[in-house]
């Protein structure tokens, strides 16, 4: 775990670096994509998006949420990232939802800097927006 100073110009500039951005959702997506077939299935994003606090920052899920609640959450989650209707999610439809929700998450931070504990997660894009912002400095 650790915390992190983060407002919404970090992850945008994040968001728009393009070399930074690609490396960054590209690593994500390999770690995601469990069984290596190159395609997230429903199970592998949903699996994703449990550990994830990304989401519940995102979307104000909170673990209260009945199961059968939190299925059909997902389910609309993994439509909106499957744009060919599919069934499966691959790298480009993975960057296209991600860059979305990352600038909606860049939005509603706005200029106010906020402090965010995240999760020991190598692959967190927030903390990649994070370090690239200290890199700058
Ligand atoms: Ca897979
Ligand atoms: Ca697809």
């Amino acid at each position: 775990m650790g915390v992190v100073i983060i407002d919404g110009t970090t992850v945008r500039d994040f968001v728009n670096d393009d070399d930074a951005f690609t490396k960054g959702v590209d690593e994500q997506f390999a770690a995601l994509d469990l069984n290596n077939d190159g395609v997230l299935s429903r199970s592998e994003l949903r699996t994703a998006f449990e550990s994830m606090r990304l989401i519940e920052t995102h979307f104000g899920i909170d673990v209260a949420t009945p199961p059968d609640q939190l299925t059909a959450f997902y389910d609309s989650i993994f439509d909106k990232f499957d744009g060919d209707q599919n069934g499966t999610v691959d790298r480009r439809e993975f960057h296209e939802e991600m860059k979305k929700i990352m600038l909606a998450i860049a939005d509603g931070l706005g200029s106010f800097p906020i402090s965010m504990v995240l999760e020991d997660d190598p692959n967190s894009l927030l903390q990649k927006a994070a370090d690239l912002e200290a890199s700058k400095t």
